[in-house]
């Protein structure tokens, strides 16, 4: 009765993985352009440039930096207090963020954008776009 126990299981299993590897009938995705080009580095697309402000004790820190057009501005929030980043012209603005989350911004045109915290408007800083 054991062996007859542990013979039915080895078949579930056998067949389940069978089963798990034959099944999938699904058209595969033709293995073109991606691995004819696999020689072929091709340069990225835009250079996905990233910089980070941290917040703590309602400063920005740094309050001023200046980073190239494309480059995403990563805000992480290390009070334990709400705030945001906000343009004061209206340029862009995370909303609020909670203690320990982030807010960011992709800046694709050059310009000088102040900004400051919603929540604490004495909270300034300056990103510079080249
Ligand atoms: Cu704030």
């Amino acid at each position: 009765m054991k062996g007859l126990v542990v013979s039915v299981l080895i078949a579930l299993l056998v067949f389940g993985c069978t089963q798990q590897y034959a099944a999938p009938n699904a058209p595969q995705a033709p293995a073109t352009t991606p691995a004819a080009n696999s020689g072929l580095q091709a340069p990225p697309a835009a250079q996905a440039s990233k910089a980070t402000v941290g917040i703590s004790g309602f400063a920005f820190n740094p309050a001023s930096i200046e980073i190239a057009k494309g480059t995403t501005v990563t805000w992480t929030n290390k009070d334990s207090v709400p705030h945001s980043v906000t343009s004061d012209n209206g340029a862009f603005d995370t909303g609020i963020f909670q203690s320990g989350g982030e807010g960011s911004y992709t800046f694709n045109a050059p310009g000088t954008y102040a900004y400051h915290c919603s929540v604490h408007p004495s909270m300034k800083g300056t990103v510079v776009v080249k």
